[in-house]
């Protein structure tokens, strides 16, 4: 067998198979959040992939915008300035290295805690007033989209109380993580059919992330449990929503969390915002009554996502997080 060493820029970065054009996936849904139809299209979406995308949310394109140009600002400072803000543990700047347990990818970023609707105080970075003040205003839209959703998912799931699912989200004390990604261009495997991963293959932990990027793809999401992976056309007027592990507990499986991961591009730089919509530490995680049909069975042990999260910064992103929880 050979063996063929990865091009020193890339070392320890793992090298996917670069996509091409018969590997765009044409079939994302697409909800219209403006419809009537919403909620029901929502929840075919999470049963058949455990990812939409979301058009007619109402945020504004200079909220995007702003948030876009002022992210871009800061990457490119100096190295010595962005690592100023870091680490990236618990919330900060980060480079690369992806959790506490030796994953990489190609890929700077920021992890940010959220209070309420806003970055968290006791949360220094971004310290720049513009930065700071355009995710604020970015923060507060996207939330409110993520709550619409919810909602949205719980009259799809014929849930009595339309808020069972929003107010886990944005109830007091929720656990809402907000992150700032940028994937540079990897020049140097250009033409060598591989791409550098940005963000290696993993399913979110919380119920939902709402993702919105720039124009540059990467984002790609496994269908067939993992068989296929298909790239998701960029859209940068769109938001996309994942499924999260906890999601598909609350649904007794009905949901799949979806695994998905990043492959850059050799050419262009990819920057995205990803709201990771969790509930309160002390949030029970299990399948909604009403959700479960007569004599049917939890699939899972109970667990607080307190609990989740814990035992979730100790696995490695690939790892199939929800294993050690079935029932
Ligand atoms: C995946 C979803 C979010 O980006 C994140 C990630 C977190 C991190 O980057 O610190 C984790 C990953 C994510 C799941 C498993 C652990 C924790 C990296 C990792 C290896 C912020 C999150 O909440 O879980």
């Amino acid at each position: 067998m050979v063996v063929l060493a990865n091009p020193p820029v890339v070392d320890q970065i793992p090298l996917l198979r670069s996509p091409g054009p018969r590997d765009t996936f044409s079939g994302v849904p697409v909800v219209d959040l403006s419809s009537p139809g919403a909620a029901r299209a929502i929840v075919d979406a999470c049963e058949r992939f455990g990812f939409f995308k979301v058009v007619n949310h109402g945020v504004p394109a200079a909220t995007m915008g702003r948030a876009e140009s002022e992210a871009v600002r800061f990457f490119a400072q100096a190295q010595s300035d962005k690592d100023r803000a870091g680490p990236a543990y618990p919330f900060g700047y980060g480079s690369k290295r992806i959790g506490l347990n030796g994953d990489m990818g190609w890929l700077e970023y920021l992890l940010l805690a959220v209070d309420s609707a806003s970055l968290s105080d006791a949360c220094p970075v971004p310290s720049t007033a513009a930065f700071r003040s355009a995710l604020n205003e970015y923060v507060a839209a996207v939330r409110k989209v993520a709550v619409r959703v919810l909602e949205a998912m719980a009259e799809g799931l014929g849930i009595a109380d339309a808020d069972a699912l929003s107010s886990m989200v944005a109830g007091a004390g929720s656990d809402q993580v907000f992150r700032v990604n940028h994937y540079p261009p990897c020049p140097e495997l250009q033409g060598l059919g591989c791409s550098a991963t940005g963000f290696g293959e993993h399913t979110d932990p919380q119920l939902i992330s709402v993702l919105r990027s720039n124009g540059t793809s990467g984002l790609q999401i496994a269908l067939r449990d993992g068989a296929q992976w298909v790239s998701v056309p960029s859209d940068r007027d769109a938001f996309f929503v994942n499924v999260g592990d906890s999601l598909q507990v609350l649904t007794n499986g009905r949901f799949k969390s979806v695994k998905h991961r990043v492959v850059t591009n050799s050419i262009k730089s990819r920057v995205s915002f990803i709201y990771f919509a969790g509930p309160p530490l002390e949030q029970r995680i299990v399948p909604l009554p009403e959700l479960l049909a007569e004599g049917e069975e939890s699939l899972y042990k109970e667990f607080t996502w307190g609990e989740y999260k814990k035992a979730a910064y100790k696995t490695r992103l690939g790892d199939n997080r929800l294993a050690q929880f079935e029932a």
